[in-house]
């Protein structure tokens, strides 16, 4: 290939620049690589090893930018194009009725997207506090992050900047102090200018904010660890509380795994008070950030502060006065404890860096993990290679850039739905080769023993369990047990398997875990029991979140693991019958102890009320709770559908913002969801509510928002947690209109067509 250099940009498509970025996938392991096609490397003669430096490289990170500029004015949410406009969708052509065609022609389109082990990847963006922690980690440990990724990690971050110059703490949020400064920070780390006129934007938001002394604990932990403020303003992370009898009532042990696993590697940094080299970049930054010369700040005074913009939880008096003891012990704190937590602590990160092959339980302990491991053992030592090694695992290619996703992705959970929807219509011969490919995925992503370190570093068993996205990542988490065993005895009902069968022995393994996991109060919590009353949330630290201090019982993991076991026990009726039935029972009491008067649920992971009676209707009846189908149904059955009747709009179609989950109260969002309008259908034909005409404008909506090609349109946000945040699933926008579409077609429709069509191969 010759090597001339270029005078101008060569004129190249959108698609083509798209097509240079290749998702790789092994066992629903996920990460992005550039490989320039055979067209780009002509077009900008590029030699097989690229160099960045080079003119006609740099010509083509120009062009990548403009290709990634995306306009968020619209909708701030991008559609996962890259990814989706990789694979050919083929020809579908159809003498079914339109509804069943509406069904195929989206299996078709979604299982183009599948993998071929059976997952399907996708966008699992949306808060916009994640890459910043990659940003520093890369920073402080000074591992650049290559290029083209550092160039689409700049594009996401312009792209996502609001009008008055600030960042939300998610895509969809208005401005925060948090968002703000680290996404500024970021972009300086990242080599942009203070003098480009979107960061002086930037800077004269937080200026009129009051400064970076007014960002959230999370964001003055990571300016610290830069050197762009003092540890003396942030308050004791107090590695020491690692020490603590395990009866203690606030061991860390007890917390939230999240909120565990973060602050863990968070008071190792505290107690050695890491901080990167203080550049003359840095020097900068601390002019930059705050409103008065940086040397004059008073640190200790800028420990309570916060922006109001960003304050979700209010540090209460219980808290401050905490603060006030441990801040006071840090001053005197005794050395050899000290030593002795912040070994305990490293001990604890090398145990979760084993137990999930360096990907850990997410992407906030991800990048702190990497720089403990740096700062323990250096840049050279294998474990820290791992650690970066693994960064790209969370990085995810969207139209709008290079984003963090939330989790190493969300392979497990989007699998075992999209199974769910297909077999609410198995006949339909178009889902038939998708089917076993999934039973294979489901199959290699059950946990089949426990981790090292289970019962020393206070992990609930995992045998037999089901991750939420990838075997490596391997914790187990009550709902995706449950959706992971309800797919596998689905399936078996239905005749498939794969080359690898789920054993009986297994499925009753996952049952157990299921049993084990319900809590005291008759519900199940996320990834173990609760460990501390609900008196510990007064001791949230994080400002932007709401309860994170505890594994609560939720209605959505209690409903998914009732639904499960009712299942395992119809196929297995001399298997744990009385567990069963009597975890059902108390199950269907917390269910019903917290629906809200209105009849609906509050939601904890997705948009909102919708969501959350769905699964509290769905939890009922697999407790026994009477539908509309023979009579009078349930009271709480009967509340929740007029509930949900009750929020249909004019158009056929239901939308919820994601408003609802901050105030907890239901607020319309502008338009009619197709998400949230699959969740109320499902719910009321689980329930077999009699008004048959309203069920079917619902599903017109659904029909009448199809795209030509099968998809659905990406509207807004849809995923939450801790109620502040919001998260996207882009795969919900496809596997929650089949769903209802195909059980609209099996509950109404099965007469109109030939029903027992054999789906083994
Ligand atoms: C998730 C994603 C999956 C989600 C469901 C399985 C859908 C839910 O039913 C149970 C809770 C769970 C597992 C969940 C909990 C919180 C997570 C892990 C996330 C929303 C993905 C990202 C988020 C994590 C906490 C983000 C980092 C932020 C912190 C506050 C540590």
């Amino acid at each position: 290939m010759t090597h001339t250099i270029l005078t101008k940009t060569p004129p190249v498509s959108v698609k083509e620049i798209w097509s240079c970025f290749r998702l790789q996938t092994h066992k629903g392991r996920q990460y992005w690589e550039f490989q320039p096609t055979k067209a780009i490397r002509e077009e900008y003669g590029l030699r097989n090893h690229i160099n960045w430096q080079d003119e006609n490289a740099i010509l083509l990170l120009q062009e990548i930018e403009k290709v990634f500029t995306f306009d968020r004015t619209t909708n701030p949410n991008s559609s996962d194009r890259v990814y989706r406009t990789s694979q050919q969708i083929p020809e579908y052509t159809t003498e079914e009725n339109e509804i069943i065609k509406a069904f195929e022609q989206g299996v078709l389109f979604y299982s183009t997207l599948q993998t071929p082990d059976g997952n399907w990847p996708g966008d699992y963006g949306g808060p916009m506090f994640l890459l910043p922690g990659l940003v520093v980690a890369s920073h402080i440990t000074s591992q650049p992050i290559p290029e083209p990724f550092a160039t689409l990690i700049v594009r996401y971050l312009l792209n996502h900047q609001l009008e008055d110059g600030g960042w939300g703490l998610h895509i969809e949020g208005t401005s925060t102090m948090f968002g703000t400064v680290m996404q500024y920070v970021s972009l300086r780390l990242l080599g942009k200018n203070a003098d480009e006129p979107y960061m002086q934007k930037a800077r004269t938001w937080i200026h009129q904010h009051g400064g970076a002394t007014y960002i959230p604990s999370w964001g003055k932990f990571y300016l610290s660890l830069l050197g762009a403020y003092e540890w003396e303003g942030c308050h004791t992370l107090m590695p020491e509380l690692w020490l603590l009898p395990k009866w203690s009532p606030i061991h860390p042990w007890r917390y939230w795994c999240h909120t565990r696993m973060v602050y863990l590697p968070m008071s190792y940094c505290y107690g050695h008070k890491i901080t990167g080299p203080i550049t003359t970049l840095i020097k900068a930054l601390r002019e930059e950030l705050y409103l008065q010369p940086y040397d004059n700040i008073k640190w200790k005074q800028a420990r309570n502060r916060v922006c109001e913009t960003d304050e979700y939880t209010k540090k209460n008096l219980v808290l401050r006065t905490l603060y006030q003891l441990l801040n006071t012990y840090e001053k005197f704190h005794l050395k050899h404890l000290r030593r002795n937590a912040l070994k305990f602590t490293l001990n604890y990160i090398d145990i979760e860096d084993k137990q999930t092959h360096f990907i850990n339980i997410g992407p906030v302990n991800k990048v702190i993990n990497t720089i403990c491991i740096w700062h323990a053992r250096g840049a050279e030592h294998p474990d820290f290679i791992k650690h970066v090694g693994r960064w790209k695992d969370y990085l995810w290619v969207a139209e709008d850039g290079a984003k963090m996703n939330g989790y190493n992705g969300s392979q497990l959970w989007d699998t075992a739905f999209a199974a769910q929807a297909m077999l609410e219509f198995p006949q339909s011969k178009i889902v038939r080769d998708s089917l076993h490919s999934i039973y294979h995925f489901i199959e290699l992503s059950q946990i089949k023993e426990d981790p090292v370190g289970t019962k020393e570093f206070f992990r609930h068993r995992s045998k037999g369990g089901w991750p939420f996205s990838t075997i490596e990542h391997g914790w187990p988490i009550t709902d995706c047990t449950a959706e992971g065993l309800k797919v596998s005895l689905k399936m078996h009902a239905k005749g498939i398997k794969g080359k690898e069968e789920i054993s009986k022995e297994r499925l009753v393994w996952a049952a157990e875990m299921l049993l084990s996991f319900q809590n005291a109060d008759g519900g199940w919590a996320s990834y173990e029991k609760t460990r501390a009353p609900k008196w510990l949330e007064w001791l949230n630290p994080a400002e932007v979140f709401g309860d994170i201090m505890i594994d609560y019982s939720y209605v959505e993991c209690s409903s998914a693991s009732m639904q499960a076991l009712a299942v395992f026990a119809t196929h297995n009726p001399h298997i744990y019958t009385n567990e069963i039935k009597s975890s059902l029972q108390q199950g269907a009491a917390f269910i019903r102890s917290i629906q809200r008067n209105d009849g609906s649920w509050l939601g904890s992971w997705a948009v909102c009320f919708t969501y959350a009676t769905w699964f509290g209707v769905e939890g009922l009846i697999a407790a026994g709770a009477k539908t509309y189908e023979n009579g009078e149904p349930d009271i709480a059955i009967k509340k929740a559908c007029e509930f949900i009747a009750s929020k249909q709009e004019s158009d056929g179609g239901w939308g919820e913002s994601y408003e609802s989950c901050v105030q907890k109260t239901y607020i319309r969002n502008t338009e009619s969801q197709v998400i949230n309008t699959s969740w109320a259908l499902l719910t009321l034909m689980a329930a077999s509510y009699p008004d048959k005409p309203l069920i079917r404008r619902g599903i017109q909506f659904l029909m009448q928002s199809q795209l030509s090609n099968g998809d659905w349109p990406q509207q807004s946000i849809s995923g939450v947690f801790n109620f502040n945040c919001m998260i996207t699933y882009t795969s919900y926008r496809n596997v929650f209109p089949l769903w209802a579409i195909g059980r609209y077609i099996s509950k109404y429709e099965t007469k109109k067509i030939q029903s027992n069509i054999d789906v083994t191969p």
